[in-house]
């Protein structure tokens, strides 16, 4: 059996965490032989509500579950942590400007972001879902002076499999059959569900379907998905949320598969165009603990003004954190 490793989880007390950390403990994100110590950050007034996720963790009996911690102190949350993946977020709330938005989360992701750069594991991976998940990511990074930036990731990873299973569904196949598919940009309404690459059973996708029906039900469908969940079950997602957070971690630590890739919010090097630090889903393949964009993808014009869109949206925020002294 390996040496366990830590994971901790932000917002362990909310709906995502009530499914993300009985997916973790056992054994989803990170293999069936890979102990793991939980380490658990909550505000103060919710610590009362994760002791009882904790008594529900301990009546799992995991056996890969060799430990919790919980804390409302991020430097005793993320101490030695091997991943962190950071999903409590403030919320917008009726009439919040993005200004009030990107400011309250500011006060969560740089305090957050300079315990991560001191106390963490020196190779810690981070993932960030709390939305704007994006611009949350780049705060913390942008406050971590001690990691190197890649450490730090944001969640395409649900929109990545919205896009599959959308796409199986109207060439009646299986989610299995989908390949290559590639979420560009920001995790909001901007972000591109991009199909130019991507196959199904072998066939290109857009040879399966019209463009009329990509472009003005599939693109849409696929970036408001999370809308609709709302709208249907008075929540947004929470498990299917959690699902794509285990997806993105167990990609990043195990590898990608042989000629496949996935969607990853990474800091951009400047790839296709996209201004170097903004954090964009590209295509990556993982070896080794290490991901890598997939590179010289033909970019066609429709492509590209998508992709400019929502690389404009991302500079607008990211200017907006730094006029507000966050990054
Ligand atoms: P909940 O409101 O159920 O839970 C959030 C939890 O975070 C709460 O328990 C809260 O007390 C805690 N929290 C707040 N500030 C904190 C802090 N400073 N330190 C530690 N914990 C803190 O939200 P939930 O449905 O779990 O969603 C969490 C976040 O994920 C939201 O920001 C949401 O917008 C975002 N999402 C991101 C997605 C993505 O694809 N990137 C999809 C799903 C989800 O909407």
């Amino acid at each position: 059996m390996k040496e366990p490793v830590r994971v901790a989880v932000t917002g362990a007390a909310g709906q995502i965490g009530y499914s993300l950390l009985f997916r973790i403990a056992a054994g989803d994100m990170l293999g069936q032989d890979q102990p793991v110590i939980l380490q658990l950050l909550e505000v103060t007034p919710a610590l009362k509500a994760l002791s009882g996720v904790v008594m529900e963790l301990n009546d799992g009996a995991f056996p890969l579950l060799h430990g919790i911690v919980t804390s409302d102190d991020p430097m005793v949350a993320f101490k030695d942590a091997d991943y962190a993946l950071l999903v409590g977020a403030m919320p917008r709330k009726a009439g919040m400007e993005r200004g009030d938005l990107l400011s309250a989360n500011g006060g969560i992701f740089k305090p957050q972001g300079e315990a991560l750069s001191e106390v963490a594991s020196r190779g810690v991976k981070v993932l960030v879902v709390g939305n704007p998940a994006n611009t949350n990511a780049l705060i913390a990074q942008q406050n971590a002076p001690k990691l190197d930036a890649g450490q730090f990731t944001a969640m395409v990873r649900l929109d990545h499999n919205r896009a599959i299973s959308q796409l199986a569904a109207k060439t009646d196949s299986l989610v299995s059959d989908v390949k290559n598919l590639t979420i560009w940009g920001n995790h909001s309404s901007t972000q591109y569900p991009d199909l130019s690459q991507a196959t199904v059973g072998g066939k290109k996708a857009l040879d399966l379907v019209d463009q009329q029906w990509y472009e003005e039900e599939y693109i849409p469908t696929v970036a408001k998905r999370g809308a609709a969940i709302i709208e249907a079950r008075g929540a947004s997602s929470a498990a299917s949320a959690a699902s794509a957070a285990i997806d993105h971690m167990h990609d990043w630590a195990l590898g990608t598969k042989d000629g496949e890739w996935v969607s990853m919010g990474i800091p951009s090097d400047g790839s296709y165009g996209i201004p170097e630090g903004l954090i964009y889903g590209f295509p990556v393949t993982v070896k080794g603990g290490k991901y890598a964009i997939v590179q010289d993808l033909p970019i066609s014009d429709f492509s590209r003004a998508k992709m400019d869109a929502t690389a404009k949206e991302l500079e607008e925020e990211r200017d907006a954190v730094r006029d507000l002294g966050l990054v």
